[in-house]
């Protein structure tokens, strides 16, 4: 995997060492193995020193690409993924990755080399303000110009990154602070422990009052997002679900938190949810919301959602309560403690009566679900991924990008596992799958790691592939070509007039592409090739794409349009294959 040997050094060495090495002394005492960079100028102190430090650095081709690395470093593994970029072009290049890792809620730390402390504010040789440009889509950010103060800030990074609701940090080094020394001491650098937002304390009433609401309740859907994964509170939702018999609905970023395999388990709620789903939570009498903050995607229009039911609400960042969603009950706190004070509260009920009308209503929806249909000669994104699902038995790392394919691998990759699903959700960055794979690759080398790219998006960052090669890794990539921006004429076809301007795309031969930067791959444009296929890129040693070549116009299925209510659902035509 590329790992250079390098001496281990202490991580609190009682020595003067320059700025620079303190970077990469506080990075190794934090537990660090691999950041993901690309040099330049105001930045070389520290890429000078990273020779004397057990850290194995990933040149990328792109910074975009460092950011989304190091973001699908901490989806796959829980810990904070690091990326280094340089002043100016280098910083501006990782605010993209930034947002993309801001929108949900994703640790990193970023660190920047800046001019020396003298020039800033001279618009100097690739000077930007980038803590000001980063202020809106951080979680917090530091201009450091002393190197006593590079390690206290780089700890702090971590703790704010990692603790509460979690987040982008962006430390901002000048080359003076990175050239003069300081002494360095790892535990004298430890930040004051974090203190919790005096509003994370749960109090008796609200608990029982929620375990009151959870026992009288006739129809209780629990509805799980991202933070039950963020907060590892999997067990203790699975022991309320089956306590309780409550069935579970799914954020896009709560795929795999609880397992898809389950009879209590719905699915994927939302605009491209079943209909099933959405049609449970819109009849529900109580919504036990759990580390998820009802975004738009969720809810379609507010003022018909869930009218019919209570609500609880388990959330760490107190601003999330009654944001979008009026509560009953807000329960604030990490959710695993949480549900673990609830939990003893929480007898076993009869759920049957309600479970069997839920079952009921899928009945009607299955029959249309394209995968179950005979090989018409087309081939379809559904059946790619439903074959990778069976032939992987579930148990890859789907890495997705943004579109129709994105929405597909929701669908159709049966979630089984928490961080079985990497995937942009608020910023919805088209670009993110390829850097984002290789940061989960690096954080889960013995993972199977697939990325579902659309056309489209897989152009935006396909420079990695350079990176890939760079460092020996191997990943299996899905292309869905469609030959079209698909999202974006799936949109145009339903609510533009089919007027598809700017969404034919044309794009390279992908195979020839990945030949150029040495990678295997196969086109397969029918759906009787599919399997050998993903057999053959599965096998072979290195990295692999294949090309599929899908029918050009299918559209997501179904699709709540955007600013309608959960229950008006355009659905797939039944003449539509
Ligand atoms: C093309 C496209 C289509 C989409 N369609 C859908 C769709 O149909 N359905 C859908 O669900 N999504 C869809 N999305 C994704 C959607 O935009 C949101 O990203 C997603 O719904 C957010 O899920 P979430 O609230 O679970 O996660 P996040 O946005 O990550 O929110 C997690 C919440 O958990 C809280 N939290 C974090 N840690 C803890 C902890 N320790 N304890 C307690 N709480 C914690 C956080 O404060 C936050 O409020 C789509 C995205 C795209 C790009
Ligand atoms: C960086 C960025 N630019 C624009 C968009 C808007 N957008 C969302 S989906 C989409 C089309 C994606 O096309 P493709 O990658 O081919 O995937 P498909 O939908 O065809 O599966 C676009 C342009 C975006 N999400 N991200
Ligand atoms: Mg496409």
């Amino acid at each position: 995997m590329g790992k250079t040997t390098k001496t281990q050094e202490p991580a609190n060495p009682p020595t003067r060492l320059t700025g620079a090495e303190i970077v990469w002394a506080t990075l190794v005492g934090e537990g660090v193995t691999d950041v993901f960079g690309y040099p330049g100028g105001a930045i070389l102190p520290v890429y000078d020193a990273l020779r004397k430090f057990p850290i194995h650095h990933i040149l990328v081709r792109h910074e975009q690409g460092a950011a989304h690395m190091a973001d699908g470093y901490s989806r796959a593994s829980g810990k904070v993924g690091v990326a280094i970029a340089t002043s100016g072009p280098g910083a501006t290049n990782l605010v993209t990755g930034i947002a993309t890792a801001m929108l949900d809620s994703i640790p990193i730390v970023c660190i920047t080399g800046n001019v020396s402390s003298k020039l800033l504010g001279s618009d100097a040789f690739q000077e930007v303000d980038i803590t000001g440009i980063t202020l809106p889509v951080t979680k917090h950010n530091i201009l450091v110009n002393h190197a006593e103060d590079v390690a206290p800030a780089i700890r702090y990074a971590f703790q704010i990154a990692k603790t509460g609701r979690p987040g982008p940090v962006l430390v901002d080094i000048t080359k003076d602070a990175q050239q003069a020394t300081a002494d360095f001491d790892f535990d004298a650098a430890k930040p004051r422990p974090h203190r919790p937002h005096p509003m994370l304390n749960v109090e008796e009433h609200g608990l029982e009052q929620a375990a009151e609401l959870i026992r009288n309740a006739k129809r209780p859907v629990i509805l799980a997002g991202h933070g039950v994964i963020e907060s590892g509170a999997e067990e203790q939702v699975y022991t309320l679900a089956e306590r309780a018999q409550i069935p579970v609905a799914l954020t896009l970023l709560g795929l795999g938190s609880f397992p898809a395999s389950h009879s209590l388990n719905l699915g994927m709620m939302g605009m491209h949810g079943e209909s099933w789903v959405n049609q449970a939570i819109q009849e529900a009498d109580l919504l036990i919301a759990c580390g998820m903050r009802f975004d738009d995607r969720v809810t379609g229009t507010l003022s018909t959602y869930a009218t019919k039911a209570r609500k609880i609400h388990i959330e760490v960042d107190p601003s999330e309560v009654n944001k979008n969603v009026k509560v009953d009950i807000a329960l604030i706190g990490d959710l695993r403690e949480v549900l673990e004070q609830l939990l003893p509260r929480i007898s076993g009920r009869d759920g049957s009566a309600w479970i069997k009308t839920i079952e009921a209503s899928k009945g009607e929806v299955a029959v249309r679900d394209i995968k179950n249909l005979p090989d018409s000669g087309h081939l379809y994104a559904a059946h790619v991924i439903n074959d990778i699902w069976r032939m992987t038995g579930g148990n890859a790392i789907l890495v997705t990008d943004v579109g129709q394919h994105q929405m597909w691998a929701a669908q159709y990759y049966h979630q089984e596992h928490s961080r079985g699903l990497i995937t942009s959700g608020g910023l919805g960055t088209m670009g993110f799958a390829l850097p984002a794979a290789i940061g989960a690759k690096f954080a889960c080398p013995d993972k199977e790691v697939w990325v579902i790219a659309g056309d489209g998006g897989f152009q935006m960052t396909a420079a990695e592939l350079s990176t890939i090669v760079q460092e020996g890794i191997k990943i299996n990539i899905a292309i869905i070509n469609n030959g079209y921006l698909g999202m974006v004429r799936q949109w145009q076809e339903f609510f533009y007039e089919r007027n598809y301007e700017a969404t034919p795309l044309v794009s390279p031969d992908f195979v020839k592409l990945a030949d150029a930067h040495g990678i295997q791959g196969l086109t397969v444009r029918t759906r009787s090739e599919l399997a050998e296929a993903v057999n053959t890129a599965r096998s072979a040693p290195g990295t692999f794409l294949l090309n599929f070549k899908v029918e050009k116009e299918d559209s997501v299925y179904p699709m709540i349009p955007a600013g309608s209510s959960l229950h008006e659902m355009i659905r797939r035509p039944e003449n539509s294959h």
